[in-house]
């Protein structure tokens, strides 16, 4: 349903970002659109009700070493610093931190605004003394951070492995993108996912009530409502691989039979078996995730994982590498 703020909505920059990712995803060899567009109300939704999911482990991990470490972090990051959490979502993970830290103001940063605002007024109820500044916006960009937290320290938080989106190229592009946005003797407390069994991966992103299909299958939803779209959505079906050679999951949406459709005046056709890639969900064993820390400009700290090591959580420093040997 559309509520009457969004239908009131004008076009907006990041409408025409989607139409532009989405016509140059599906016109090329390889259909692929990027993963941040999941996320209108409904997708933002879904991907909640996803973390709830027993299959889903890297929600409860991380949330479990937010809960037994936070008073480290704190320790280790300071009191009263700014906390800026990029892809804020549900904020759901953020109590913990907040209470541990006392943070002189917290800037949840999302792409999706309505979410974030209505996660914002949520937050300010148990944290009225707060200061919350909420920034919408896509995080891959540099952003400039609201006045009010300019002369104070800062304390980055980037959990979920979303890191794990971008391919390690671009992963540590961002991570450079926050060390300028967050400036010199900021720290960063970042969730990375570890590579594991495929007999734990693939249902993590498959799972049995078929949460995680809708999750990516609301993605042609979105194209045909926001982009005048008539793709038929009940010819796709969802698919979740595990990659072994990028040591990622995939998501995409498979034709499950020839099918032709018009997004936006723009006719494309598929192939049965054809896909549209839609999600990359990177993996990372533990010298590789402190490798990408350190290229991104970042040098780890501590570092916390549960006792199977299926997720970690990192503490980083932005800090001048040294460049004598
Ligand atoms: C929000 C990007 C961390 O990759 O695990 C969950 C998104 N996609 N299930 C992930 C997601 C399918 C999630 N991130």
């Amino acid at each position: 349903m559309t509520t009457l703020a969004e239908a009131a909505r004008p076009l907006a920059a990041a409408d025409s970002a989607f139409r532009a990712d989405v016509l140059a995803g599906l016109a090329a060899p390889r259909r692929a659109i990027p993963a941040r567009w999941f996320y209108d109300r409904a997708g933002s939704e879904l991907f909640e009700a996803i973390t709830a999911l027993p299959e889903y482990y890297p929600t409860r991990v991380e949330t479990a070493l937010l809960r037994a470490h936070c008073g480290e972090v704190a320790a280790l990051a300071g009191r009263g610093r700014a906390v800026i959490e990029f892809g804020s979502g549900s904020s759901a993970k953020t109590p913990h931190l907040l209470s541990a830290i006392d943070p002189a103001a917290y800037v949840p940063i999302d792409i999706s605004g309505d979410f974030l605002r209505a996660s914002a007024d949520a937050l300010a109820a148990d944290f009225p003394a707060l200061p919350i500044l909420p920034v919408e916006a896509n995080f891959m960009a540099p952003i400039a951070l609201p006045a009010d937290v300019a002369r104070l320290g800062k304390l980055g938080f980037f959990p979920g492995s979303t890191i794990g989106n971008m391919a390690p190229a671009a992963a540590v592009d961002l991570l450079r993108t926050m060390a300028g946005t967050l400036g010199e003797g900021a720290s960063l407390l970042i969730g990375i996912d570890r590579i594991k069994s495929s007999d734990v991966l693939i249902p993590a992103y498959d799972d049995a009530d078929g949460v995680t299909a809708r999750f990516n299958l609301n993605l042609l939803t979105r194209i045909n409502r926001e982009l005048d779209g008539d793709i038929p959505v009940d010819a796709f079906r969802h698919r979740a691989i595990w990659n072994a050679a990028a040591a990622r999951i995939e998501m995409h949406l498979e034709a499950t039979r020839p099918i032709s459709f018009t997004v936006d005046g723009t006719r494309f056709t598929m192939a049965a078996g054809e896909t549209i890639h839609t999600e990359n969900s990177h993996k990372y064993g533990p010298h590789d995730a402190r490798l990408l820390l350190r290229a991104g400009g970042w040098t780890p700290i501590a570092e916390w994982t549960d006792a199977a090591d299926n997720f970690a959580l990192i503490l980083a420093e932005a800090r001048a590498p040294a460049t004598a040997p």
